[in-house]
């Protein structure tokens, strides 16, 4: 099987997992990146059967759109059923780095409004301890230099994502070089610099639902 094909599977799982959840009215929470991809192009045969989505990303709005599929504003809908995106690292306990695309603002905003937060990966994602992969952290741009200065404070490398710009008309600095043995203090504590719009840790608000792509089949973890 493919990378691919895992991707695949499991957005196809996800997919089962929320059949109950896509009624007339209900309004999903659909996240960014090449997983959140595969189960957006799955969800589209399903259109009919319920209200619309809620988008983690303009590209995510673009392509639920290419699908007939409705795209609500957030504040127009209050809190999601359910939020299904993908990640760039997970772990035992469903605490996961998010944002390799830039969309994790976005998507942070989205899960902390889903009563369930499915996340869908492949097995190289997930790990032991977080941090192998760079932590995206999207900052307002003249406050790039001093987050970077206090990241190195807290043993982090920061490397500027030269070219980048967010929706939200922000940069990224990438976050190399430390592992995260409590990403959730590690979480809090880049929220505090003054100039951080997000980190991407995503600790605090863990997925509640882990499908993930091996070999043997999809798993799922809770
Ligand atoms: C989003 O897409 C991001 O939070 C994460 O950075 C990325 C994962 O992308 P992919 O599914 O392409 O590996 O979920």
């Amino acid at each position: 099987m493919t990378q691919d094909d895992l991707k695949r599977a499991v957005s196809a799982a996800a997919l089962d997992d929320i059949d109950n959840l896509l009624t007339p009215d209900a309004v999903i929470g659909v996240g960014t990146g090449s997983t959140a991809n595969h189960f957006i192009d799955l969800l589209a045969a399903r259109r009919h059967d319920f209200r619309g989505a809620v988008a983690s990303s303009d590209a995510t709005e673009a392509r639920l759109k290419s699908h007939g599929i409705d795209v609500l504003e957030l504040n127009h809908v209050g809190t999601v059923p359910v939020y299904v995106d993908g990640a760039d690292e997970i772990d035992a306990r469903l605490r996961m780095i998010k944002g390799g695309g830039a969309a994790l603002t976005r998507e942070k905003i989205v899960a902390a409004c889903a009563e369930r937060f499915i996340c869908i990966a492949d097995a190289s994602k997930r790990v032991e301890i977080l941090g192998g992969f760079p932590l995206p952290i999207e900052v307002i741009p003249m406050a790039r230099s001093y987050v970077a200065r206090e990241m190195v404070k807290l043993g982090i490398t920061p490397v500027y994502r030269d070219g980048v710009l967010t929706d939200n008309g922000n940069r990224i600095l990438d976050g190399y070089d430390r592992l995260f043995d409590d990403p959730e203090a590690m979480e809090a504590a880049l929220d505090a610099i003054v100039g951080v719009v997000t980190n991407g840790l995503f600790a605090r608000r863990p997925a509640d639902v882990l499908l993930l792509g091996t070999g043997g089949g999809v798993e799922r973890m809770t």
